[in-house]
């Protein structure tokens, strides 16, 4: 399995209804931005990023990946994942100019198209390859009806869609006003009722005074956590809201670094646990934090279930994974795409990770990488 080549690409996808907002960005596209991993015998593995279509900053992913990355896997075994990890990883010429960041993001495109061709050339879906099928089903939650640009009346209009539809959890984003957002939460629980799981995502807006009289309101309505509370990186704040509120605190998909994770654990800061395959260094860095999870018997609660389908193998194979995101932007771009039935992610049947663009995506949504 000799590599020939890897060659970048950049997807721009639309997201439902033309625009979206969380407490902290505003988007109309959802930013694929990969790699091709091509061996000398002509098997292809496809890994990406996710980023909020920005092209001049996808631009300098793909170059990162062309001109920092390829060259110190051109000729080598794409067998050989771990070793080729931390060949990328810890290079001493990159790690000086970012150890966090677009290289991680670059690292992380080629980390799951090295797993995602060892699957494919195994012959076996990525979960199988990563230890198999740990349990039954992987229970999804919908984030796409919960928007912050999305009005009151019919936020609640879609959680009753989304409960109809079959899903057994919600999620709502805050961070706009206090007292708006525990009015808009108010109103959904009572339209959902009690049994359906419903968290809350502030995407790292709001004060450590804000969330304190957040949670004092919203602790009647059971909420199933309240995610990224305060800014990414602040783990003394976490650990005192985690100490000040019932509500548990989930957080992660910002976090580019097991290292990053292992400070929140050591501080209980953290209750669910939320890596991000597309974010982090791929899979194999991803790995590290579910094991490390497991042994302090936090739950994983994956980012993004289909803008970054991985989580679903994951899911199904690591023990310490419990539920995962839906929002449905790029599922249709793929071959294999991740499928929810009955409020489930749908055990995955195609070999390789799920990560192959279909021809017609590559022809709608591709841009220009450099
Ligand atoms: C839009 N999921 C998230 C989207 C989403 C973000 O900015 O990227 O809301 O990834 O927080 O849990
Ligand atoms: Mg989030």
């Amino acid at each position: 399995m000799k590599i020939k080549s890897v060659q970048p690409f950049i997807l721009h996808v639309p997201v439902t209804g033309s625009q979206i907002a969380d407490s902290t960005h505003s988007i109309t596209h959802w930013g694929v931005v990969g790699a091709q991993v091509e061996t000398e015998d002509g098997l292809k593995g496809y890994g990406f990023t996710g980023t909020h279509a920005h092209l001049p900053g996808d631009q300098l992913i793909t170059r990162c990946i062309e001109t920092c990355h390829a060259p110190l896997l051109v000729g080598e075994d794409a067998n050989d994942v771990h070793r080729l990890w931390l060949k990328l990883a810890r290079n001493p010429a990159l790690q000086w100019i970012g150890r966090a960041g677009i290289t991680t993001l670059s690292l992380a495109a080629i980390d799951i198209a090295l797993w995602d061709l060892k699957a494919t050339a195994a012959g076996v879906p990525l979960w199988k390859l990563l230890g198999g099928q740990v349990r039954q089903k992987v229970r999804a939650y919908n984030t796409d009806i919960g928007w912050l640009s999305i009005a009151d009346d019919k936020l609640v209009e879609g959680a009753r869609r989304a409960v109809d539809e079959g899903f057994t959890g919600i999620k709502i984003k805050v961070g706009s006003s206090v007292d708006r957002d525990l009015r808009r939460l108010e109103a959904v629980r009572k339209a959902i009722g009690p049994e359906v799981t419903l968290a809350v995502d502030g995407n790292g807006k709001w004060s450590l005074a804000d969330c304190l009289r957040f949670c004092r309101g919203a602790e009647a309505s059971d909420v199933f956590w309240f995610e990224e509370p305060l800014w990414y990186d602040d783990v003394k704040g976490h650990a005192q809201l985690a100490r000040a509120t019932r509500i548990p605190v989930a957080l992660g998909e910002q976090l580019y670094t097991a290292d990053a994770f292992s400070e929140f654990f050591a501080q209980q800061a953290i209750h669910w646990v939320q890596p991000d395959v597309t974010r982090m260094g791929g899979i194999t860095e991803v790995l590290q934090v579910c094991e490390a999870a497991h042994a302090f018997r936090l739950p994983v609660a994956p980012h993004a279930g289909d803008m970054s389908q991985v989580h679903v193998h994951l899911s199904y194979a690591h023990p310490a994974c419990e539920v995962l995101e839906y929002i449905p932007w790029i599922k249709a771009c793929f071959t294999d795409p991740a499928e929810v039935v009955d409020g489930h992610f749908a055990l995955p049947q195609e070999p390789g990770a799920g990560t192959t663009p279909t021809s017609d995506a590559w022809q709608k949504y591709r841009q220009a990488t450099a």
